[in-house]
Order: C-alpha cells, then structure tokens, then sequence
C-alpha cells in the first residue's frame, strides 16, 4: 500500500513514525505536492501551533494538494492538528483559515474551571448507536491528550453530530476527541503517545483495507452528556537526571538536595564518584512498561556546553522514543548556545532538535528565570524573544515546561521585605511549626539564587507562554519526606496552567496526599523508583484506593 507520512516541519513526528515501524508497516515521507498522487493511505501527524502548521503546509505548496487528496475519497488520517487543520478555523490564530473540511470553529478551552492546556491520559465515549463491532478505538482505554484548543461538542449543530465519532469530557466541556466520515478519521488525542492503546488503534486502523478505510460508514450517533465526573487521569511521572560520570559514560544519577555525587569515604577524598543508577533508555523501557504515564529526561550538566555537541543526550531521545510510546520530556540547556567554534544557535534551534529526535515537550530551567527578570524589567510587557516565547509560538504551548527550583528562605516571622506577601508559615503542631520562609528561585542547578520568588516566577513564565509548571524543590529533592506541599498549594494557586508536583516522594502515601492537598495534576519522582522502593504499580493502586482516576495496565 502506498502510506504516506505528511510532515509540515514542526513538532515530533518522528513518535508516530517510530510507532508504525514498531508495527511492522513501511511508509514514506510526503516531500513535494506529486507525492499526494502516489499516496494511497495518508497520516498527518500534526503537532504544534495552528498558524504554524497552516503557514507550513502553505509555503510549502502542500496545503492545495492537501484539500484535494482529501476531496478525492482516499483514507486519511489526522492527528492533532492533523485533525484541527480539516476545521474552518482556529482562535488560536484568527485570521487563519483551515481546510473547511468540517465547517465550523476550534477553540480554546474555557480555563475558568480548570487548567489550559489540557494535558494526559484521558477516555472517549463513542457515539456510534450500536457500537461498531470493529471500530478501532476503545471506550475502556485511555489516550493521551495534550492540547488548548478543541472543537466543541455541540449536537445541536449539523456537522458536529455529523462528524463526532467520539467525545471527551475536560472539566464541564465536552469536545470532539475524534471525528469520522467517509475517508477521514481524526483524533485529537495521540495514539503514537498513548502505549498499547494507542498502537492497537494504530494497527487496528492500518490493518483495514483500504476500501474500508475510504469508506466509513454512516451510522446512528447518540448525544453525549455531561457526566458529574470527568476521565481525565492523575499522571504518575518517572523523572531521569542525566549527565557523564567520570569515566565518560552517560547515566541516570540521583542527588540529595541536588549533590549527585556519593558521600566521602575518606576525609582527605574532595568529592565521590556519581551516583549511577543506570542506563537512561533502559530504566526509560522499565517504567514505560511499569504504567509511568510519562517520562522525563533532564540533562544535569548542560550548563557546561551547548546541547547541540552534546550529542548522546539527542541519542538517548532518539533510541527512548523507538522503544517507549509515552510522552516525553527533554530538560536541561534548552537555550541559545554559541558552539566553541563560535557558530549560534537559538533556544528554538536546540528545542527544535530534541522535537525531531522524539521529544514532545521541552523543559526549561535557568532561561525561564532570565526571562522572567528581563520580563519585569520591562514592566511585564513580553518582547517575543525569550525560548519560552519562541519555542511556543512554533510548537504551541503545551511543548513548553518550565522547570523550577527554588529553595526555602527561612525569614523572622515580623520579616518586611520584598517577598513579604509570600512568606508561608509553618502550621501549628507540624514540623515547620514557629518557622516562616518564601520560596526563593534558583539557576544553574540551584547554584545560584536569584532575587525572583517562586510565585513572581511561575507567574511571569505563564505570561510568556509556558503550558506547564514542573516544580521541585532543592529542599526536598531526594530527602524522601514527601512533596512540599505547601509549595505545592501556593504555587497551584498562583497558575492557571497544569502543575507538576516533584521532589521528596518517599512513599505511596506521598502521592496520595498530594493528591488529596493540592489540584496538581501531576506527581513526579526519581529516586523511590530508580532504587526499586516503591513501584509505579503500587503508586497507581493506593490512588485507586482512595477513588482517584488513573491509567492502569
Ligand atoms: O537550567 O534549563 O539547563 O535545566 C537544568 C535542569 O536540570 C533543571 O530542570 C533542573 O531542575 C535540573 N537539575 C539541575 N541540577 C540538578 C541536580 O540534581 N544536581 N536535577 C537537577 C533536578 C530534580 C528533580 C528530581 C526530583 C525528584 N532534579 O527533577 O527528579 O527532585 O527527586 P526525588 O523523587 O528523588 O526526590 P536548565
């Protein structure tokens, strides 16, 4: 069969084509307008900004021969913005038009009752009524969704009821997760990011033939409603620091309190040997394996050279993503680089870089911080220059994590400086009792403070474009006395966007009351998991125990 990939140029197509080698198929890339002619199954990957795709597919003389390949009947498949291009039109880009395939609007998510962008694991209702014996998705699955803009379920409207084949419900919206008509299917959620589920509806949809493909037939929906409850899954998150141990070998470390290396044995020895605590692909293999709902990579020693010469970091996303079908996130030396041969290189270049290894999101540390201070400086007016802006602008903003990592200031309880109006107390009978402190941020692997509260921080990456708040806590972070969640709240509060919650997981009751304390949606952990004490399994059971909404195997 002739299947063709179509790849605009942005955003990490490369999971999708690792997830159809994976599943024995052969394909070619779309390269030039001819290529729709000899294409007889097309998928468009779509990843990223609504504008960008639309501008891409256009300058490239593709978007035409896009229209027409799909106005000729031949099976199409779109995913993500390979779904949201066949729409009318996006808020995101007003001004934009799409394909007009399905004649009306995407648009962005109303974030009054919930977090924007929409990020995980997710489940669909199927409207086809009677379900059909061999539809390729799978109402008890969940996919992974990661996205800001949707099209919204109306079935009042001709072409919504017409076109939805499935529904998902995010906070009190219902949206189109996936639509099916004649030759096209569409899902707005991943299938190449979303483990067995996602493979099988792969294979399930590339084991058709291509008659039925093209020919989907029309079928009886029913309307969906509101549910009191939504699907949407807490992420359990396996994080991976990686950096050279002194004999040049790449390796998953862990620190206590960010200090990787063992403790002296001698009082003579100056610094231990790293901490190795195994191959970054193969611990990556495990925990995709053990239901980790994404994974994280985050290169501890970046600051020391450009990331473009660091090559084995790109090879580590590169192999990570040919054996893991889960979201990934790449971290450290995200930013603009100058070679030592002088030549440069923008944030967006590096990010780039690590999208087309595999990568889905990136995650910036120290340049978030920078950005911030130029920011206020600027009397909170964003220039567009900062990697946050640009990488978002390109990829969107659900690819773009900020990581943080600050450290408690403890301050006199009648303290009157700066960051007073963020200064937390320590609750009566607890620990911390009697103590006060604000939270403040750090660069360079927390070996530098800055003049930045955590709250100025995260609020100032939001304004420029960040879709998601990883944070740690260099207190903390491999200490195992569980998540600092008064962090945690304060840092919640502050944000509209989805937050990580990291560092001193020790436990599974740590994640359960995580949970249970705080609206993250998102729990991360290293050093419980790379030294076997808990499971991500056991982490998943507690929280069914206590009814939350997970993704299990
Ligand atoms: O500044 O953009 O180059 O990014 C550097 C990145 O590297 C940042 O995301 C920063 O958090 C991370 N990083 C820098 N130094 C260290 C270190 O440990 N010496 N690791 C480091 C941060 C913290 C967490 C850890 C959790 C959970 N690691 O990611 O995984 O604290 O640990 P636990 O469950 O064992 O407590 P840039």
């Amino acid at each position: 069969m002739g299947l063709f990939l179509l790849d605009y140029g942005a955003g990490n197509v490369q999971s999708l084509a690792n997830s159809i080698k994976k599943l024995g198929h052969d394909f070619q890339w779309v390269t030039s307008p001819d290529d729709f002619h000899k294409a007889t199954i097309l998928i468009f990957p779509g990843v990223g900004a609504f504008q960008t795709a639309i501008e891409h597919l256009h300058s490239r003389g593709l978007l035409e021969p896009l229209r027409e390949y799909i106005r000729s009947g031949k099976p199409y498949f779109g995913i993500c913005i390979g779904m949201q291009v066949l729409f009318e039109s996006s808020t995101e880009s007003p001004g934009t038009k799409g394909l007009g395939v399905i004649p009306y609007p995407i648009e962005k998510f109303d974030s009054s009752d919930k977090s924007v962008p929409h990020i995980g694991w997710n489940s669909i209702q199927i409207l086809d009524d009677p379900p059909l014996p061999n539809d390729v998705a799978d109402e008890q699955a969940y996919y992974y969704f990661i996205h800001s803009y949707r099209a919204k379920y109306d079935p009042t409207f001709h072409a919504s009821a017409e076109w939805a084949h499935s529904v998902t419900q995010y906070g009190q919206e219902l949206f189109v997760a996936s639509v099916r008509r004649n030759n096209v299917f569409a899902v707005q959620f991943h299938p190449e990011k979303s483990g067995s589920a996602g493979l099988s509806l792969l294979s399930k949809w590339l084991n058709k033939s291509e008659f039925e493909l093209s020919h989907n037939p029309d079928t009886t929906r029913k309307i969906a409603r509101l549910e009191p409850r939504h699907g949407l899954t807490k992420r359990i998150i396996a994080c991976m620091d990686v950096r050279t141990n002194d004999q040049g070998d790449l390796v998953v470390t862990k620190g206590d309190q960010y200090d990787v290396r063992e403790k002296p044995t001698h009082a003579t020895d100056t610094a231990g040997a790293v901490r190795n605590l195994g191959k970054p692909v193969a611990l990556a293999a495990r925990y995709a394996a053990a239901g980790a709902d994404e994974l994280c990579f985050l290169n501890i020693t970046s600051f020391r050279h450009s990331p473009l010469n660091d090559q084995p970091m790109v090879a580590v996303v590169l192999v990570a993503s040919q054996e893991v079908f889960v979201p990934l996130t790449i971290g450290g030396g995200i930013k603009d680089t100058v070679d030592l041969d002088g030549t440069k290189h923008t944030a967006l270049e590096v990010a780039g870089l690590y999208f087309r290894a595999g990568a889905d999101k990136v995650s910036i540390g120290s340049e978030a911080v920078y950005a911030v201070e130029r920011l206020r400086a600027n009397g909170n007016r964003p220039d567009g220059t900062s990697a946050i802006e640009t990488i978002s602008f390109v990829y969107g903003k659900q690819a773009v994590v900020v990581s943080v990592d600050p450290r408690r200031v403890y301050v006199e309880p009648e303290y009157d400086g700066p960051f007073k109006s963020e200064v937390v107390s320590g609750k009566p009978g607890g620990s911390d009792e009697g103590k006060a402190w604000w939270y403040q941020c750090t660069v360079s692997c927390g070996r530098e403070n800055r003049q930045l509260s955590v709250v100025q921080l995260v609020q100032g990456v939001q304004l420029l474009g960040a879709g998601e708040i990883l944070l740690n806590s260099i207190d903390r972070d491999g200490t195992g006395a569980g998540f600092d969640l008064d962090l945690t709240n304060l840092v919640k509060n502050a944000v509209q966007i989805p937050v990580i919650a990291s560092s001193g997981a020790g436990a599974t009751a740590h994640f359960t009351e995580v949970f249970v304390k705080t609206d993250v949606e998102a729990a991360l952990a290293a050093g419980i998991f790379h030294r076997g004490e808990v499971t991500i399994g056991e982490v998943k059971s507690a929280l069914r125990e206590s009814d939350m909404c997970v993704r299990v195997l």
